[in-house]
C-alpha cells in the first residue's frame, strides 16, 4: 500500500457547515442517514467531491435532494458536485455486530458503541475523514436500548429515539455514539463561567459501585485545569462510557469519552494502587484533550503528538499535583526510558513528529506520547513557568476552532517569549535518542565541564544535527551539603564547554529533574554516586544515583560474573531507613532494574545481552539484598502496615509499594511465609496480587493461583490479572508452556483485547521467558498474532512490537525472531496495519 506523505498535505476541497446524522440500529443492518452542507473551501484546489468510505453498502445518495450515482473507489467514492454551496444526503448499511476490529460502529457485550479515531468514521457513513474538516453535528438514534447517547448536549428524547447537538465544531475522529443497558453513577459541576454541568459514569448493570474514583478524578480534573490553564468545560453534559472490548485505554470523543472498563471500574477490592493511579491519569488526559485536542485539533494526523505531547504533558503535571512531583517524574522517566528509549534505538524509531505513514494507527506510539510529552517539558523549562502560560493562553486564544500544526505551536513560543525556535523545533523532526557524554578538568577552583552531544543514525535519518539541551545541574560537597543550587545550561553545540566555581571534592549532579530525553554517559565513581544517593537534593538524581549504582553492579555480575557488591547493597541501608522520605520514594529506590532495562543497558553499550545470564544475576542481587538489608526490610515490612480502611491515596499507596516491596525480597529469607500470611489477609487488590505474585517469583503459588482464581472468577478484569501475572512471573524455561496452557483455559476469550493482552503482553513482559532458548516463546506469540491479525488488525500491529528488540540479541536468537516476524509478514491476506509493521521491523 502506498504510504502517506506529510510534504502531500492540501486543504479539502470543501468545508462543512452542518452534518446531521441519522441510525437506526440492528446488530447486522444498521442504517446511517447523512446531511451534509458543503460548501467549496477557497483555500482549496476544486474538483469533484471526494469522500472516504470503507465497508459500506450504499442504500441511496443524493445532492440537494436528486439522486446521484457517484463512482464507488476501494477507499471511498467521487461524485460531480455543483460548483457552490450543496447539500449531500446519503443512506449506507453497516454491520457493527460483525465488526470485530472495534474501529468504527462496532458491539460490545449487547452495547453498541463508536471508536474513530482516527479514520474510524468512514467505517460509518461516507465523509472527509480528516482532522482539518470541521464541523457541528446533530445526531438522531433510534433504537429500543434504554440509554441512547452522542457528543454536545441531550435535544430531545422521545420513545426509542434521542437526539443530541454538538455546537462545538469538530473533525468526524471525534464523533461517539452508545447505544446500551447502562446505569449511571452521576454528579455534577459548576465551571468556573457558572455553567452547571450534569456529569455521568456509565457502565454495565452490577458496576456502578466501582464508579465513585473515575468521577471524582473527573471533578479533581476540571478543577485542575481551570485553575491550572483557565481552562473551563463548555457543554451542559459530560458522559464516560466503559466499554469491555477496546482497542486502547480511552477516547476523548467530545462531551462522550469512552474507555476501557479498566480505566474506569475499581473498588479496594478488585483494583490494585496502580489502578487507582491509572484512572486517575487517563481519565485526567481525556478530560484535557477538551481544550488540547478537541477545541483546538490537528491540521492532520502527522500532527498527532500537537495534542497528544501536549496531552500527556498536562496529564503528568496533574498527577504530580495530585500526588508527588518527585515520584511521578522518576516514574515518566522510568517508562520513557524503557518503552521510547527502546522504540527510539531500534528499526521502529521515528521522529515525534512523523513525515510519512502507511497506517496512522501504528503512529500512537511512545515516541508521539511520552517523547512529544518531553518536549514540552522542555520547552516549559527553557522560556520558564510564566512564560509558558503566556504562551499556552496565547495559542487558547489565537487558535481556538482551529486545526493546527507544530508550526502553529511553535509560533505562539516565539510571540509570547521573543526566543528563535529553529534549532529547537529538530527534536521533532530528528528521531533517535541522543548522547550526552560529560567530562570535567579541574584547575584550582575552576571546574570546565565539557558536554558533548551526537544522536545516532536512525532508519532514513542517516546524519543529525545538534539539538537543544536544557541541561538543569548542581554540586554537592564531600560532607552533603548542597554547593550549588540548580540552574539550566542550554546545551545547543555538538560540543560545548561550561566553567563553574567549585571546590575539589564538589560532586556534580548532572540532568537533575531528567531535564532532557538523552542517555547521560560520564565516568563517576561509586562513592560519588553513594554520595549522591546519600545527599542529593534532587530526588530525580538521587534515585538515579542509587540505579545506576545498581546498574553496575549488575552489569559486572553479568559479564564478570563478580559477586554483588557491597558498596551498592551498604548504600541503600540509609535511604531506606530515612524517615523523612516519602515511603513511594523509598519503594522506588529498593526497586531491582528489569531485566529488560539491564539488556538495554548492555546493548547501548555494545554488548550482546544474554537473557539467562541477566536473569540469574537479577535473582542473585535480590538474594543478596534480602540477606544484607532482612532485618531492615522486616522492620519496614511492619512499620509500614496500614490499619484501617484502605484509601487509594498516594500516601497510602506509597507504604503499601514500601511494604510490598520488602515482601518481595523477604521471601527470599523466609519461604514465603509472610506472602501466604499475606494473601489469606489481604483486605485489597494491592496487597493480595502482590503477595500472589511474590509466591509465584519464588514458585510456591500453585494453591494461592487455585484460590485466587475460585476467590474472582466473575470479575473479568480480576481475571485478566490472574492470567498476566501467572505469565509475566513465571520461570524462564516454563513461560511459554503456561501462556500456551492459559490459552487454552475457557475463559481466555481471545478476541477481547484485554484478554488476549493479559497472556501475551506478559509473555513479551517475561525477558527470560520470551527470550528462552529455542525460541518457543517467539512461535506462540507469532502463531497468535496470525489468528488474531483478520480479527483485530490494530491489536496485532500493535503486539508485533514485542519483536522490536531483535537486533540487540545473538545470532540465534535474531533468527529465531527474524522467522517469526517473517512468518507473520507472509501470512496470507495480511492486514495492512500489521505488514507496515513487520516490514518495518525486518529494514
Ligand atoms: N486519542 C486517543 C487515541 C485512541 C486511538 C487511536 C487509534 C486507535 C484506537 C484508539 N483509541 C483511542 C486516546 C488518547 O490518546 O487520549
Ligand atoms: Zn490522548
Amino acid at each position: 500500500p502506498r504510504a502517506t506523505l506529510l510534504s502531500e498535505y492540501r486543504p479539502f476541497s470543501h468545508l462543512i457547515d452542518a452534518v446531521e446524522l441519522d441510525f437506526r440500529l440492528a446488530p447486522n443492518a444498521t442504517r446511517v442517514r447523512s446531511r451534509i452542507a458543503f460548501r467549496p473551501n477557497p483555500a482549496g484546489e476544486g474538483g469533484p467531491l471526494r469522500l472516504d468510505g470503507e465497508g459500506l453498502t450504499l442504500i441511496s445518495a443524493r445532492i440537494d435532494g436528486k439522486d446521484v450515482a457517484p463512482r464507488i473507489l476501494p477507499g471511498g467514492l467521487v461524485c460531480e458536485v455543483p460548483d457552490g454551496p450543496f447539500t449531500w444526503e446519503a443512506e449506507v448499511e453497516i454491520d457493527p455486530a460483525s465488526n470485530t476490529a472495534l474501529e468504527g460502529l462496532y458491539m460490545s457485550n449487547g452495547m453498541y458503541c463508536t471508536q474513530c479515531e482516527a479514520e474510524g468514521f468512514r467505517k460509518i457513513t461516507y465523509y472527509p475523514d480528516r482532522p482539518d474538516v470541521m464541523a457541528p453535528f446533530t445526531v438522531r438514534i433510534e433504537s429500543d436500548l434504554p440509554v441512547l447517547l452522542s457528543n454536545g448536549n441531550p435535544a430531545s428524547r422521545e420513545g426509542g429515539v434521542a437526539e443530541w447537538h454538538d455546537p462545538h465544531p469538530k473533525p468526524a475522529y471525534l464523533f461517539a455514539l452508545v447505544a446500551g443497558d447502562l446505569v449511571a453513577h452521576e454528579d455534577a459541576f459548576t465551571t468556573m463561567e457558572g455553567r452547571e454541568v450534569a456529569l455521568a459514569v456509565w457502565v454495565r448493570p452490577g458496576d456502578e459501585g466501582k464508579c465513585a474514583y473515575a468521577m471524582d478524578a473527573l471533578i479533581r480534573s476540571m478543577r485542575w485545569d481551570e485553575t491550572e490553564y483557565g481552562r473551563p468545560y463548555d457543554l451542559d453534559v459530560f458522559n464516560i462510557v466503559a466499554v469491555d472490548d477496546f482497542n486502547m485505554g480511552a477516547m476523548e470523543n467530545k462531551g462522550l469519552n469512552i474507555f476501557n472498563s479498566r480505566y474506569v471500574l475499581a473498588s479496594p477490592e478488585t483494583a490494585t494502587d496502580g489502578d487507582y493511579g491509572r484512572i486517575e491519569a487517563i481519565v485526567a488526559h481525556e478530560y484535557f484533550h477538551n481544550w488540547t485536542g478537541n477545541r483546538i485539533t490537528c491540521r492532520d494526523w502527522f500532527q498527532l503528538c500537537l495534542k497528544e505531547g501536549l496531552t500527556v504533558f498536562r496529564d503528568q503535571q496533574f498527577t504530580g499535583d495530585m500526588r508527588s512531583p518527585a515520584v511521578k517524574r522518576i516514574e515518566d522517566a522510568h517508562l520513557l526510558r524503557g518503552r521510547q528509549f527502546r522504540e527510539d534505538n531500534g528499526p521502529l524509531a521515528h521522529p515525534v513528529r512523523p513525515e510519512s505513514y502507511v497506517e496512522i494507527n501504528n503512529f500512537y506510539t511512545a515516541t508521539v506520547y511520552e517523547k512529544g510529552a518531553e518536549l514540552i517539558g522542555m520547552l516549559r523549562r527553557l522560556v520558564g513557568p510564566d512564560a509558558y502560560r503566556r504562551a499556552l493562553d496565547l495559542y487558547f486564544e489565537r487558535h481556538d476552532g482551529e486545526a493546527c500544526t507544530i508550526e502553529d505551536w511553535l509560533a505562539v513560543f516565539e510571540d509570547a517569549t521573543g526566543r528563535d525556535l529553529a534549532q529547537f523545533k529538530r527534536w521533532y523532526s530528528q528521531a533517535g535518542t541522543p548522547r550526552l557524554a560529560v567530562e570535567t578538568a579541574r584547575d584550582g577552583n575552576a571546574l570546565a565541564v565539557t558536554f558533548r552531544q551526537s544522536t545516532p543514525p536512525t532508519p532514513g535519518q542517516p546524519e543529525k544535527r545538534p539539538v537543544v539541551l536544557p541541561v538543569a545541574l548542581g554540586a554537592i560537597g564531600p560532607d552533603g551539603t548542597e554547593l550549588m543550587p540548580t540552574r539550566v545550561i542550554e546545551v545547543t553545540e555538538a560540543e560545548q564547554t561550561e566553567r563553574f566555581d567549585l571546590p575539589e571534592g564538589a560532586v556534580l549532579s548532572i540532568l537533575r529533574d531528567f531535564s532532557a530525553p538523552v542517555i547521560l554517559t560520564r565516568e563517576q565513581s561509586a562513592q560519588d554516586r553513594a554520595l549522591l544517593l546519600a545527599h542529593d537534593t534532587d530526588p530525580f538524581n538521587k534515585w538515579e544515583a542509587g540505579r545506576t549504582l545498581a546498574k553496575d553492579a549488575l552489569v559486572a555480575m553479568i559479564t564478570d560474573d563478580r559477586a554483588p557488591d557491597t558498596a551498592y547493597l551498604d548504600a541503600l541501608a540509609p535511604v531506606l531507613g530515612d524517615e523523612t522520605l516519602d515511603p513511594a520514594f523509598r519503594a522506588l529506590v529498593l526497586a531491582i532494574p528489569s531485566d529488560d532495562d539491564l539488556a538495554q543497558t548492555l546493548a547501548s553499550a555494545g554488548t550482546t545481552p544474554d537473557p539467562q545470564r541477566i536473569d540469574r544475576a537479577r535473582h542473585a542481587l535480590i538474594g543478596a539484598l534480602a540477606k544484607h538489608l532482612e532485618e531492615q526490610l522486616s522492620g519496614l515490612y511492619d512499620a509500614m502496615r496500614i490499619d484501617g480502611p484502605y484509601s487509594p491515596d498516594a500516601g497510602d499507596a506509597g507504604r503499601r509499594s514500601l511494604r510490598n516491596a520488602a515482601l518481595l525480597l523477604l521471601s527470599h529469607r523466609d519461604e514465603g511465609a509472610r506472602a501466604d500470611a499475606q494473601f489469606e489477609a489481604a483486605d485489597n487488590m494491592t496487597d493480595e496480587l502482590a503477595a500472589l505474585t511474590t509466591l509465584l517469583r519464588i514458585d510456591r503459588a500453585d494453591e494461592s493461583v487455585a484460590r485466587f482464581h475460585d476467590r474472582w472468577r466473575d470479575d473479568r478484569l480480576v481475571i485478566d490479572k490472574w492470567f498476566s501475572v501467572q505469565v509475566m512471573h513465571a520461570p524462564g524455561p516454563k513461560a511459554a508452556d503456561v501462556a500456551a496452557r492459559l490459552t487454552e483455559h475457557p475463559a481466555f476469550d481471545w478476541k477481547n483485547p484485554n484478554r488476549f493482552r493479559a497472556v501475551m503482553g506478559a509473555l513479551g513482559a517475561n525477558h527470560a521467558g520470551f527470550h528462552a532458548e529455542g525460541g518457543t516463546a517467539y512461535d506462540l506469540l507469532a502463531d497468535w498474532l496470525v489468528r488474531l491479525d483478520p480479527v483485530n488488525p490494530q491489536t496485532t500491529a500493535r503486539m508485533t512490537t514485542l519483536f522490536e528488540t531483535w537486533p540487540r540479541y545473538d545470532a540465534d536468537r535474531q533468527a529465531l525472531m527474524r522467522a517469526a516476524l517473517e512468518r507473520i509478514g507472509n501470512a496470507p491476506g495480511l492486514s495492512r496495519d500489521t505488514s507496515e509493521m513487520v516490514s518495518r521491523m525486518l529494514g
